[in-house]
């Protein structure tokens, strides 16, 4: 089951996303917020009972799709692939020995990401900071997570970041990560599937330059290292989030070294059990 965040004259509503093509306006059901159906003991079950048929449909194209969070703050998790404990060793000088020793931790490298409401939805922009170089997007598998901190679901999630920011000194990750459009979540959340399901799933990303592919990589969530709850369990260690997180698993997809984004470039992340996710690219 699929839910949605969408723009209707001019008023935000919650909806059910059918078949990639029709979205179901819950809000005649009384449904008015994402959070408060993330909340329930079983979203999915609460979703099931409504009677669609008193629901108004539109077709999915006519509506402008927001990103899928409301007050939740979102964290990432990094290191959790090899290839990107491998490609970030290669990138950074001293503080190649650190990425090494997070990646085999107990404890995983958990960092802040984004507000809500800096968030970018789908069709928006993703940004590429006008003081980096080398500028990449990073397709991940995102955890869509209640206040007491259970799995909810899962989005996807473009983790953008200055990797020439970030290679030149590991202090300097909070500005490599975290600037003005730099996180992006859509198009929807798949609610519900148990983690040894969305194990199968692939994460594909496609950047498009003046309409042809530049680059194209594949990676599968299962090649991440740590378990989900394991990850949910140190986010929330000595933490509350009374509206919920989302918290992204890692990327596994990294570009060769010779590339680096350019304004209006397009990125096209797809998770087979979700969807896409479609920015294009700003200069910020
Ligand atoms: O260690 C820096 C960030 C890692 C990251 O964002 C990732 O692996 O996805
Ligand atoms: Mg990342």
């Amino acid at each position: 089951m699929k839910i949605c965040r969408f723009k209707q004259n001019n008023s935000v509503r919650v909806g059910l996303v059918i078949e990639n093509s029709t979205v179901f306006d819950l809000t005649p059901a009384g449904i008015t917020s994402l959070t408060a159906v993330l909340e329930e003991a079983d979203p999915s079950a609460r979703l099931s009972e409504l009677a669609r048929e008193k629901l108004p449909r539109i077709p999915l194209a006519e509506v402008q799709l927001l990103a899928p969070v409301e007050q939740q703050e979102v964290w990432a998790a990094g290191v959790t692939y090899l290839r990107s404990k491998t490609a970030r060793m290669e990138e950074s000088d001293f503080s190649a020995n650190a990425y090494d020793k997070v990646y085999s931790a107990d404890r995983p490298e958990l960092f802040f990401k984004s507000l809500a409401a800096k968030v970018s939805g789908p069709g928006a922009p993703v940004g590429i900071r006008e003081d980096a170089k080398w500028n990449v997007p990073e397709p991940e598998l995102a955890l869509v997570v209640n206040s007491k901190g259970n799995i909810v679901g899962h989005t996807i999630g473009n983790d953008m970041s200055s990797r020439d920011i970030e290679g030149e000194n590991l202090l300097y990750l909070p500005q490599a990560k975290v600037y003005k459009h730099s996180c992006a979540l859509g198009p929807w959340i798949t609610l519900g599937t148990p983690e040894k399901d969305v194990r199968q799933w692939l994460i594909r990303i496609a950047i498009r330059r003046d309409g042809a592919v530049v680059f194209q990589g594949e990676t599968s969530v299962d090649r991440i290292k740590r378990g989900f709850a394991d990850l949910v369990n140190y986010l929330f260690r000595s933490q509350e989030f009374p509206h919920g997180a989302v918290l992204l698993t890692g990327t596994g997809v990294v570009p060769d070294d010779s590339f680096t984004l350019r304004a209006n470039d397009v990125t096209e992340i797809e998770i087979s059990g979700i969807g896409t996710l479609q920015n294009s690219v700003a200069v910020v």
